[in-house]
């Protein structure tokens, strides 16, 4: 990396992502390119690393793939969060030596961004996916680096790594991840970044008549498409494991939480029993707020996040497996 320069203050989403009405339309991807001859990225073994953040969904789901497809020799890993500065300038290598990446050499992601783009101008995102030997960014489109993974790194996979992209249900599992993107995963942020009630309640309306939609759909069925785990269900799982923790007590009045939804839940321990859900999931970390001033009227989270024993209420016992033909085994 080049020498040291003044650290890039995070653009804020209020200036450039909030339209007149206080509807939040979040930043497109920036660096799209496929995995692919005829599109540059070209998959290797130990080529890339990808960065993701506790809190963030987005990554989240990314991190999850890559353990449930035995892809870690082949993609290394790093975990950005965030230190106090006076200023904000985004994710930071928190949990290194000195806050700089061993590998990449450098602070904040930000670096990286404009080591890609020097006039990329928006917030330094995860998940990105960085080409250690440019130290650019390779991908950070989110929409599709799970499948990408599931596809395009087939040869770094384990020998026994599930199907999460079966190519008969490619059509219906890119429809399902569309529905999922607007009304739920992004549903949440939408109520979050909201600046009018108008906006706010279109978002959360949203939310929960996709949910009831959701429960209806796991009535008779383990996963989302019937007994095996697909690349939806990581979809939605990295939304509800955030739903009740974190956004059910800050994002205002809201009616019901996942524990209420008896399928959902269900689903949701049945997937939280499996390795990689479970070890890319830090529930206090998602629940975690630090203190911002010295004022009493905190949010929940705020003043109880450490109270409660998250791990344990999502261990609790389910019984989804009689729904399946395959109760076993939960991967195709
Ligand atoms: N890659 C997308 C979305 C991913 C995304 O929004 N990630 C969030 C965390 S969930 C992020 O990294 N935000 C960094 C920031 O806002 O400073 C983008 O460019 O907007």
């Amino acid at each position: 990396m080049t020498e040291k320069t003044e650290p890039i203050v995070r653009p804020s989403e209020l200036d450039q992502e909030v339209d007149d009405k206080g509807y939040f339309h979040r930043q497109a991807n920036r660096f799209t390119k496929k995995f692919s001859d005829s599109d540059g990225n070209v998959p290797a073994a130990g080529k890339y690393r990808l960065i993701w953040a506790k809190g963030c969904q987005w990554s989240n789901r990314a991190s999850i793939v890559r353990e449930l497809l035995g892809l870690e020799d082949a993609i290394s890993v790093n975990i950005v969060g965030r230190n106090k500065h006076e200023q904000d300038y985004g994710w930071e290598f928190v949990n290194n030596t000195n806050n700089v990446d061993p590998i990449l050499g450098v602070q904040y992601l930000s670096e990286i961004y404009a080591n890609t783009d020097a006039t990329y101008h928006g917030r330094a995102t995860v998940p990105s996916l960085v080409d250690i030997s440019s130290n650019t960014v390779a991908n950070n489109d989110y929409h599709w680096l799970t499948n990408y993974f599931e596809k395009d790194f087939k040869e770094f996979q384990s020998e026994d790594a599930p199907e999460l992209y079966p190519e008969n249900l490619r059509d219906e599992i890119d429809d399902y991840n569309a529905f999922l993107f607007d009304n739920v995963n992004n549903a949440v942020y939408r109520a979050q970044f909201a600046q009018s009630i108008e906006a706010y309640t279109e978002a959360v309306n949203t939310f929960y008549e996709s949910l009831d939609g959701i429960e209806k759909r796991l009535e008779n069925q383990r996963f989302l498409f019937g007994d095996y785990v697909t690349d939806s269900d990581v979809r939605l799982f990295v939304t509800l494991a955030r739903f009740d923790t974190h956004y059910y007590h800050n994002l205002g009045p809201l009616p019901h939480r996942i524990i209420d939804y008896k399928n959902i839940w269900g689903y949701a321990r049945d997937l939280y029993e499996i390795p990689a859900f479970k070890n890319n999931t830090y529930f206090h970390d998602i629940a975690r707020r630090e203190k911002l001033n010295d004022n009493n009227f905190q949010d929940f989270d705020t003043r109880f996040w450490k109270e409660f024993d998250f791990e344990g209420l999502w261990s609790e016992p389910q019984n989804k497996k009689s729904l399946s033909q395959t109760p076993a085994n939960k991967f195709l």
